[in-house]
């Protein structure tokens, strides 16, 4: 049968889990969102938007058909029980690391990065991890949470220590948590990241909106002033010496994406995220 189809996986993330290097996991927690909800709908709108791009970044000269990933759909969360989707997103990532997989992970809200975290530093010696963001996400605790997106990089640094988290981009933030956020040394530009990161492994979390809302308006808190997407790209080039060991894209809410832009923009965000930092380079 010479016909064609598209799939509900993401764009050409079709490779038999067993035999895949890499695998994409959808993790729509979608809890403590203090603005927009919604973010449990990103992980199928990030796949749906993928079908409308190529798989061949001209970019970086390769092609997500050369590569060996596996789609494995979303994570089933108990959405209303915080801490029990916490423990089932790490209990994933436990067993995703137990077999020895690059993780990709299509949020959901920003938290889900704390129990990734988490269990890959039970995995990684040394971890660093890189956010992209709008915001510092550094708060010790929001309208009494601890535990919630706009904290989840304070907690990040709780375990890591501040100078093992490098926060780029970042252009809001309270006055309490910028300054804790430099107290504590999170806040970092790009050399000093490379330097910072060099020949350590390295967890990236991007928040969609790290981009200007003109672009990626689809976000729980959008936040005027942002990047535009070729900026992203760049910034993502300059870390391109890194070693990446994982990453999540998070915090889209489709139910603000009517046009499917800030979707696309995710989809190919990852797409160049994947094709950069997929752990076999042998093939390219
Ligand atoms: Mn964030």
């Amino acid at each position: 049968m010479d016909l064609q189809f598209t799939s509900r996986t993401f764009l050409a993330a079709d490779f038999p889990y067993d035999e895949s290097l890499a695998v994409i996991i959808g993790c729509p927690l979608d809890i403590s969102s203090s603005f927009r909800p919604g973010t449990r709908f990103a992980p199928q709108a990030i796949r749906d938007a993928s079908w409308g791009l190529e798989t061949y970044s001209p970019r970086l000269d390769r092609d997500l058909e050369d590569l060996k990933i596996c789609d494995v759909g979303d994570i089933s969360l108990p959405q209303g029980n915080l801490e029990g989707a916490l423990e089932v997103i790490q209990g994933s990532m436990t067993a995703i690391m137990g077999d020895q997989k690059f993780p990709i992970l299509l949020g959901g809200e920003h938290l889900i990065s704390l129990p990734i975290v988490k269990e890959l530093t039970r995995h990684h010696h040394n971890l660093v991890v890189i956010q992209l963001d709008a915001h510092a996400d550094f708060r010790q605790e929001y309208l009494g949470e601890p535990l919630s997106h706009a904290t989840v990089m304070r907690r990040i640094a709780d375990i890591l220590g501040g100078e093992n988290v490098c926060q780029l981009g970042i252009r809001s933030g309270t006055r309490e948590e910028m300054r804790s956020a430099r107290a504590m040394g999170s806040l970092s530009e790009v050399g000093e990241t490379l330097r910072r990161a060099a020949g350590r492994p390295v967890y990236l979390t991007v928040d969609l909106d790290l981009l200007d809302p003109g672009i990626a308006p689809g976000v729980g808190t959008p936040e005027p002033g942002g990047l535009t997407f070729d900026e992203v790209i760049s910034l993502i080039s300059q870390l391109s010496p890194l070693h990446v060991v994982g990453f999540d894209v998070v915090e889209l809410s489709p139910p603000y994406d009517p046009t499917q832009q800030s979707a696309m923009a995710a989809a190919k965000l990852i797409r160049e995220l994947i094709l950069q930092f997929y752990p076999d380079k042998s093939h390219q």
